[in-house]
């Protein structure tokens, strides 16, 4: 066996000081993964992390009779938020496959039928906020996007309204969670032993999360409360379905903690994938013209569409453009597997039990296995004809297997629906030229990204698949 590559490294802080925080730490390892190959090493003082990004050692890494989720140091400090959380469970912990059977039917793809008219809904309200702003005055793009998927998965998973689009500034479960994920973030950065000296922001983390668990605790009490028995959503299940293997329902402590993480999960991702798609759509003309003619060709000059539930299914293209958004920016850009054993990874490199290894996922969707030109964006490499062409672990914007994202459908139908609605109404104006800046926090956004919007007439609606009608017009 040979070792993994790695950059020489200074003792103790290894390459600690190589590595910029955080986005910019995204695309230090995209670009040396495209230096040191599809497997390197990186140590940051007493911590090493393995970065893989080849779609052949993907391939082997995903194979669950060998390898499984790896709950990693950074998500072992999300502990302190989401517990034993679907997201942060350690595998062998009983609340992971309880909560994980229990929770599965509300995540079917016949599930989604039951979110379709509150996805609606709160779409409708982005409508109405955006349809204010159209001609007067730019959208922050990532900032409405992260109101729409909190509210959506409010309601749809806990009954629960945020009422963001009621609110000037984020609701306060926002704030607090990402200063919290921010401070999460620094912990898993900083040097060994200075947190100590950061106790201010250590006292304002347990507030933040002191105020989350209040949050969904309330939810919790008042659903108790109303009487309500109904399994139709995510706390009803919870609550009220008794898990097969154990004849158990879940614990009050352990709902909290599902609760939070679904919050989380629920929308950062969901709204991510729609920033991206909605930038992607602007700089690309040629593609927003088909998708408007995909949605144009369902709800024809509508002022007031009405989607259904079987619309969303029918709207390929815009699904191809979510995509190959999550393609070039899947926005949970990884995660971790381990060894079940000891073993040999990529023909030559040992492995040890339970060691971690990063799978680099924006690096994966730039494998050349996509053709010459990895970083076009080009949705066609969706075309149903071509997904049979694909190997398999090609695409992983949802992880792999058993850990896979279990909120996939959910924000596959919110997002189709979203787009859909959102470029049947508007024209999409570029105003600042932006140019595209990644934001991590603990997901990726196009960073500042702000649009200017002009309703569509219904003479653009009217005219034939590509035309000029969708770049910007003379007097924007
Ligand atoms: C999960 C997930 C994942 C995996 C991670 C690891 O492995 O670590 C991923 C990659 C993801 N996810 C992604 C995503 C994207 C998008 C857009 C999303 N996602 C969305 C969503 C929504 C919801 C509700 C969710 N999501 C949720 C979730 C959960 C709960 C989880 C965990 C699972 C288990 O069991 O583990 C996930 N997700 Fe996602």
């Amino acid at each position: 066996t040979e070792p993994i590559p790695q950059r020489p490294a200074l003792p103790l802080v290894g390459h600690a000081f190589d590595i910029p925080s955080g986005a910019d730490g995204l695309l230090y390892v995209m670009k040396e993964a495209k230096e040191l190959g599809p497997l390197f090493k990186l140590r940051v003082f007493g911590n090493e992390i393995n970065f893989a990004s080849g779609l052949d050692l993907v391939t082997e890494l995903v194979d669950e009779s060998r390898f499984r989720k790896n709950v990693h140091p950074d998500l072992v400090i999300l502990r302190g938020i989401g517990g034993d959380g679907l997201f942060t469970a350690f595998n062998d912990e009983p609340n992971w496959r309880k909560a994980h059977d229990v929770l599965m039917p509300a995540f079917s793809l016949g599930a989604m039928r039951g979110y379709h008219a509150t996805m609606l809904k709160v779409t409708r309200e982005l409508i109405g906020k955006w349809d204010g702003a159209a001609g007067t005055e730019p959208v922050d793009v990532a900032d409405d996007m992260t109101r729409l998927t909190l509210d959506t998965i409010g309601l749809c998973g806990f009954g629960y309204d945020f009422e963001s689009f009621s609110r000037e500034e984020p609701h306060p479960f926002v704030t607090a969670l990402s200063r919290a994920l921010g401070f999460a973030q620094d912990k898993g950065e900083s040097i060994p032993g200075a947190e100590l000296f950061k106790w201010k922001q250590a006292e304002q983390f347990r507030k933040d999360v002191t105020l989350m668990e209040g949050l969904v605790d309330d939810v919790i009490r008042q659903r108790r409360a109303s009487g309500d028995q109904s399994t139709d959503d995510l706390l009803g299940r919870m609550l009220h379905t008794r898990d097969a293997v154990t004849g158990e329902p879940l614990d009050d402590v352990n709902i909290r903690y599902q609760a939070i993480t679904f919050l989380i999960a629920g929308h950062e991702t969901t709204s991510g994938a729609l920033s991206f798609a909605l930038y992607y759509l602007t700089k690309h003309p040629e593609v927003l013209a088909r998708a408007q003619a995909e949605v144009d060709a369902l709800w024809g000059d509508s002022d007031a569409p009405e989607p259904d539930y079987g619309d969303i299914g029918k709207l390929t293209y815009i699904r191809q453009v979510l995509n190959e958004g999550l393609r070039l920016w899947p926005t949970a850009p990884a995660f971790a597997v381990e060894p079940l054993q000891d073993t040999v990874i990529g023909g030559k490199y040992a492995v040890r039990k339970g060691e971690s290894i990063q799978i680099l996922i924006p690096q994966l969707h730039r494998d050349p296995a996509w053709g010459e030109n990895v970083e076009l964006f080009d949705p066609d490499r969706f075309l149903p004809e071509r997904e049979e062409e694909r190997p398999v672990h090609l695409f992983k914007p949802f992880g792999n297997g058993e850990r896979a994202c279990i909120g996939r459908q959910f924000a596959l139908h919110e997002a189709t629906l979203v787009l859909a609605l959102v470029i049947h109404r508007y024209r999409l104006i570029d105003h600042t030229n932006y140019q595209l800046k990644i934001k991590q926090s603990l997901t990726l956004k196009p960073d500042k990204f702000t649009l200017n919007l002009a309703r569509r007439t219904s003479g653009e609606r009217r005219l034939p698949t590509v035309t000029a009608s969708n770049a910007p017009a003379a007097e924007d």
